[in-house]
C-alpha cells in the first residue's frame, strides 16, 4: 500500500490493479448497466453528462449523483465497505471521512467523449508543493478503462503557460508529460483532482466506471457537498450505516462552515458551466 500512497502523493495518482474480485465487479457492473440504461432513456430527468444535446438528439457519457434516490441502487453502498478501496482512502485521509461525490461514467454511443483539460471545482491555481491532497477521488473500473489522462506532478506546482492556455481554451491538445492511465477491469485509479487531467472515450467502446470522491471529515477546504438529496426527509435513515455516517459528516461540516456569498456564487457559476458543457471533440458541430 505504501508504494501506492507514495505515488498518489508524488505523482497525483495511483492505479491499484485487481482490487475487485470478479463477483463484486459483476454485481457493481450490472448496477451501472441499469443506471446507464435509465439515463440514456430519459437524460433530461437526471444530472446527465453529454457529448451531444440538441432538441432532437442526445448522446451521454455519464451521470452525476448516483446516490440521489432517483438513481440510487443499494449495491452502490458496497463501495464504502470494500477493504481494497477504503484501505487506500483511509491510508491517505485517515479514519473519519465525509462524502463528496459519486457519479457513473460510460461510453458515448455516437459522439466521442473528449473532456477538456481541467482541475476539478474550477480550482485551476490550486497546488500543494508537498503533494498533500484535500480529498481522494477514484475511478472504480468495472470494464477496461483507458480514458483518464493526467500530467503527473501537476498538483504540486503552478501550471505552465501551455497548460494554462489549454485550461482557458477548454482545450484537449496533447500536453508535455501527460500520461494515459490504462486500467483493466477491477482496477481502481486513485487520483488527486488538482492534478491537471481530462477524460476521453471513443463511441461504442464499452466503459463502466464509478467516479467517487471522499474527504477527511474535518478537511478545511472543499466540502459544501451536502447535496439537496441528502437533506430530504428520511433519506439518511434509508442509507446503510456507513453511508449515513459519511453523509452526516458532510452535512455537519457544511452546517458548521457556511460559505461566503462570493464563494457560493462562484460555485453556482462553476456548476452551471459544467451542466452546459458538452464533452465532445472541438470543431464537432453535431
Ligand atoms: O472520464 C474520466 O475519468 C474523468 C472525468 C473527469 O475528469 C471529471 O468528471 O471531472
Amino acid at each position: 500500500m505504501d508504494t501506492y500512497v507514495r505515488s498518489f502523493v508524488d505523482e497525483g495518482y495511483a492505479r491499484i490493479p485487481a482490487v475487485l474480485d470478479e463477483s463484486t465487479r459483476g454485481r457493481w457492473r450490472a448496477s451501472v448497466d441499469r443506471t446507464a440504461a435509465a439515463v440514456r432513456a430519459a437524460p433530461g430527468d437526471f444530472d446527465t453528462r453529454y457529448t451531444l444535446r440538441t432538441e432532437s438528439e442526445t448522446d451521454t457519457w455519464g451521470v452525476s449523483h448516483i446516490f440521489d434516490e432517483a438513481l440510487y441502487d443499494p449495491v452502490f453502498a458496497e463501495l464504502f465497505e470494500h477493504p481494497g478501496v477504503m484501505g487506500f482512502v483511509r491510508a491517505v485521509l485517515g479514519e473519519r471521512l465525509r462524502f463528496w461525490t459519486a457519479h457513473a461514467l460510460w461510453e458515448p454511443s455516437s459522439v466521442a467523449y473528449e473532456l477538456n483539460w481541467h482541475k476539478d471545482n474550477m480550482e485551476t491555481d490550486r497546488h500543494a508543493p508537498d503533494g498533500r491532497s484535500t480529498h481522494v477521488q477514484f475511478n472504480v473500473c468495472l470494464t477496461a478503462d483507458p480514458c483518464f489522462r493526467l500530467v503527473p506532478g501537476s498538483h504540486r506546482r503552478p501550471l505552465t503557460e501551455t497548460e494554462r492556455a489549454q485550461v482557458e481554451a477548454k482545450g484537449t491538445d496533447p500536453l508535455p508529460g501527460e500520461t494515459a492511465v490504462v486500467c483493466e477491469p477491477g482496477d481502481v485509479l486513485f487520483m488527486n483532482h488538482h492534478a491537471l487531467h481530462r477524460g476521453s472515450a471513443a463511441p461504442g467502446v464499452l466503459r463502466r466506471t464509478l467516479h467517487v470522491n471522499l474527504q477527511a471529515a474535518d478537511e478545511p477546504t472543499g466540502g459544501h457537498t451536502s447535496w439537496r438529496f441528502m437533506r430530504k426527509e428520511g433519506y439518511l435513515n434509508r442509507m446503510s450505516p456507513t453511508v449515513r455516517e459519511l453523509m452526516e459528516n458532510t452535512v455537519a461540516w457544511d452546517d458548521a462552515h457556511p460559505l461566503p456569498l462570493s464563494e457560493t456564487m462562484r460555485r453556482r457559476r462553476a456548476s452551471r458551466d459544467i451542466k452546459k458543457h458538452q464533452a465532445k471533440p472541438s470543431g464537432s458541430t453535431s
